[in-house]
């Protein structure tokens, strides 16, 4: 059967009702490190360096690929070409810059501010003689980064509530930190179970998981009920859009599925469906919503509606070297 439009002759498509979970998408941190990026390419010229996918999205790493970046995952595959090479949103070991600058390489820092305030309040915290327990995935950048600020032993991992109640730290005070992209839930498990076994255990001064996560993650909350099916645009290894997925059947919603583009969705999953919800990762870029909806829409009669949560006002400035105007380029005496 023809369900190309809904236009006098042809077949009429089924109505779909399309909730838009508000905030999604990029959030203030992928916004810098993204503008980050395109502004070194701007002011150096390519190719600029960049370690690791600047934020985990293979759409936004091959528009910046288009524009001048070299994506590679370790600072040993950056040549010595005098070029900038520049550390992605989640963080990097100290070793990383310490290697960088040993290398003289011109290195421009991307990690989120919000991350970087989880490193220095891991700091802090050792410095005042406590152990770290670390609340994260293990192998996942951003917990690579946040124990590669303190010396080895100093932190020890803990990655769900089953491994909270048989964690077996040393002696001495103690002192948590969290991953900033985890399910809001999950680590609230985790904490009650470290809470109950050590008391006395310090917090951070304010919470590490994130207002990009915490806001997305209660948006979806908020749609999870009404919806059948929820789409959510992000990539496998995006932490937080991972997340995303899982938190919207834990809410409610019977199924969710996570797609990186609008043609890996088989919109035949609406089907005999009425309201199906979106929202997208922090990595994901509007424009791969509208790609979803469009898909949708080769299939159904989409009406929209947006239900926001929370307004987002963050704004990150870029790091130091970007933000005065760039020195002229050099050009030749006339002779
Ligand atoms: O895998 P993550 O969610 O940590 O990263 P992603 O998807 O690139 O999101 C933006 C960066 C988040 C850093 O906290
Ligand atoms: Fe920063 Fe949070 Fe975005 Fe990560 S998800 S880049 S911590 S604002």
């Amino acid at each position: 059967m023809d369900q190309t439009a809904n236009t006098p002759g042809a077949a009429v498509k089924p109505p779909l009702k399309v909730l838009l979970a508000g905030p999604r998408g990029f959030c203030a941190g992928v916004d810098r490190a993204i503008r980050i990026v395109e502004q070194a390419i701007e002011r150096f010229g390519a190719p600029v360096y960049v370690r690791h996918e600047i934020v985990h999205n293979r759409f936004v790493v091959e528009g910046l690929e288009a524009k001048g970046a070299v994506f590679v995952e370790e600072l040993d595959e950056v040549p010595d070409d005098g070029q900038p090479v520049i550390f992605s949103a989640h963080g990097v070991p100290k070793s990383v810059p310490a290697a960088a600058q040993a290398r003289q390489l011109l290195y421009l820092d991307a990690t989120c501010p919000l991350v970087s305030k989880v490193h220095r309040e891991a700091e802090r915290h050792h410095a005042s003689g406590s152990h770290i327990l670390l609340i994260g995935h293990a192998g996942h950048p951003e917990v690579i980064g946040t124990m590669g600020q303190l010396p080895e032993g100093s932190v020890t991992l803990v990655e769900d509530a089953e491994q909270a109640a048989t964690v077996q730290p040393p002696e001495g005070p103690l002192a948590y930190a969290t991953q900033t992209t985890l399910s809001v839930d999950d680590t609230a498990a985790v904490l009650d179970v470290l809470r109950a076994r050590f008391p006395h255990m310090s917090a951070p001064v304010k919470e590490d998981i994130c207002y990009a996560t915490t806001n997305r993650q209660a948006a979806v909350k908020a749609i999870a009920e009404r919806c059948e099916l929820i789409i959510v645009v992000g990539a496998p290894n995006s932490s937080n859009s991972v997340r995303l997925r899982e938190v919207a059947e834990r809410a409610g919603c019977p199924r969710a599925v996570l797609v990186q583009r609008g043609w890996e969705l088989d919109p035949a999953l609406a089907d005999g469906l009425s309201t199906v919800g979106i929202s997208a990762g922090a990595s994901a870029p509007e424009v791969l919503v509208e790609e979803v909806v469009d898909r949708l829409r080769e299939r159904f009669d989409v009406t929209i509606e947006n239900l926001i949560v929370a307004e987002e006002t963050v704004i990150f400035n870029l790091p130091r070297q970007l933000r005065n105007p760039a020195p002229p380029r050099r050009v030749a005496a006339a002779q």
